[in-house]
């Protein structure tokens, strides 16, 4: 089938396949850096374990060591993949000169001008994120911390981050999510729930209190139910997370990563619930098996949802932030980046090409058994012609043409990282 042949399949629906191309191109989805070398970052020893409760399992050959070789391969992974990028940094990939070091409550603008430089030649915005996690001074918590040494540090280091935040803002002319997360917890039964997240109420309000023009930077509380290491109590969990955002609405917004509810909650449900109430939201996509593993994102039936409910709430005009969210060590990084950042845009696609208002006046005028048929049929259109054709017209690769470009940077780039 050509995709002549598939526009008019769509047509006869009613579905207009260029006008949905044309939406999906401008829609911005942010590709975290963090995926190239395990979230591991370049203002500590690397070799340090992660915390905060999360993991990368797998030691798949060739990860980025420095930044050279994290942008080499990020330039890789945007070229393969069609649409509008930001890319998602973590505060921990703070770029210094040589000899010159900064820690966490000490970083500054300047340390970050290097991801400016790469944004600006490429056209990028940027999100950025603090890093509260891998460090010496989680003792393990940090903002919950009962410790005030450690707790000021935290906040000092969220602080630094609005101004950075602010700054590649203003530098790249776009907005900046700014990520608040942290792994604050316990591993058992807690003897105090309150305390801590009163002490982590009190740290979000003082690091919100650094000056930031709300328009372009956009503070979030990402919630989560447990970790590794932090079965037992999470500080920032969904209702203290929400509660936040929802009590100050004039400072940031809730941002929902779908590793982090119960397996029989879904995030494509809670989209329109929080679009609600929330003139913005923020999301981390990304792919849960039985818990927060942080899995390459598949083009599968939740990430098929999550994107539906993006499209017809009117997300796409700016009230919904999309980014990605995972880290795979056992597979080639560069891929796990294409095709995880490839698979949102076509869900995103795919919702785009659902004639939404048919269906929706199906379901309120009560015809639920043609519903039914006419949701299952779609399924079986020819969506794969519209995607490769929404590649074509990105300058990106079809399917099926670039895994081939992946293998040949491993064996002459990747693979030489010994
Ligand atoms: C962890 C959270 C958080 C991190 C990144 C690296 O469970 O999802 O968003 O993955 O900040
Ligand atoms: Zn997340």
């Amino acid at each position: 089938m050509s995709y002549q042949e598939a526009r008019e399949r769509y047509a006869a629906l009613g579905v207009d396949t260029q006008a949905a191309i044309d939406v999906l191109k401008k829609v911005p989805v942010s590709l975290h850096c963090w995926q190239g070398d395990d979230v591991r970052g370049f203002d500590t020893d690397p070799n340090k374990p992660l915390t905060g409760g999360i993991q990368t399992t797998g030691n798949y050959p060739g990860r980025a060591r420095n930044p050279e070789e994290l942008m080499a391969d990020l330039d890789l992974a945007l070229r393969l993949c069609p649409g509008t990028k930001k890319i998602n940094i973590h505060a921990s990939y703070a770029i210094f000169e040589e000899g010159e070091w900064a820690d966490r409550d000490a970083l500054e603008p300047k340390h970050f001008a290097k991801w400016v430089e790469f944004c600006k030649e490429r056209g990028l915005g940027a999100d950025f994120n603090p890093t509260f996690f891998s460090h010496p001074m989680c003792d393990p918590l940090t903002l919950a911390s009962p410790n005030e040494e450690t707790r000021r540090f935290w906040i000092n280091h969220g602080k630094a981050c609005i101004r950075i935040s602010q700054y590649l803002a203003e530098e790249l002319g776009q907005p900046c999510t700014m990520n608040i997360w942290t792994g604050d917890g316990l591993k058992d039964v807690p003897a105090d729930r309150m305390g801590p997240r009163v002490r982590y109420k009190e740290s979000i309000d003082e690091i919100l209190s650094e000056p930031y023009d709300f328009n372009l930077v956009k503070p979030c509380i990402e919630s989560k139910v447990f970790g590794i290491g932090v079965e037992a109590y999470t500080v920032g969990s969904a209702e203290f997370a929400l509660s936040y955002a929802a009590m100050n609405t004039d400072k940031c917004i809730p941002l929902m990563d779908n590793g982090h509810y119960h397996p029989t909650e879904v995030v494509s449900d809670k989209i329109p619930a929080l679009l609600a109430f929330f003139p913005e939201i923020a999301l981390h996509v990304t792919r849960p098996i039985r818990w927060d593993s942080d899995h390459v994102v598949l083009f599968d039936d939740e990430t098929k949802e999550i994107a539906k409910e993006i499209v017809r709430c009117g997300g796409l005009d700016g009230r919904v932030n999309i980014a990605l969210d995972y880290f795979d060590a056992s597979i080639n990084r560069v891929s796990a980046w294409v095709v995880g950042f490839r698979n949102v845009e076509k869900a995103l696609l795919n919702a785009l090409l659902i004639p939404a208002g048919d269906l929706k006046d199906l379901q309120d005028q009560g015809r639920f058994t043609e519903l039914m048929v006419r949701q299952e049929e779609l399924k079986t259109l020819p969506f794969g012609e519209v995607w490769n054709e929404y590649c074509r017209q990105c300058g990106a690769p079809e399917d099926g043409t670039w895994f081939e470009t992946i293998k040949n940077y491993e064996e002459e780039v990747q693979e030489a990282r010994k």
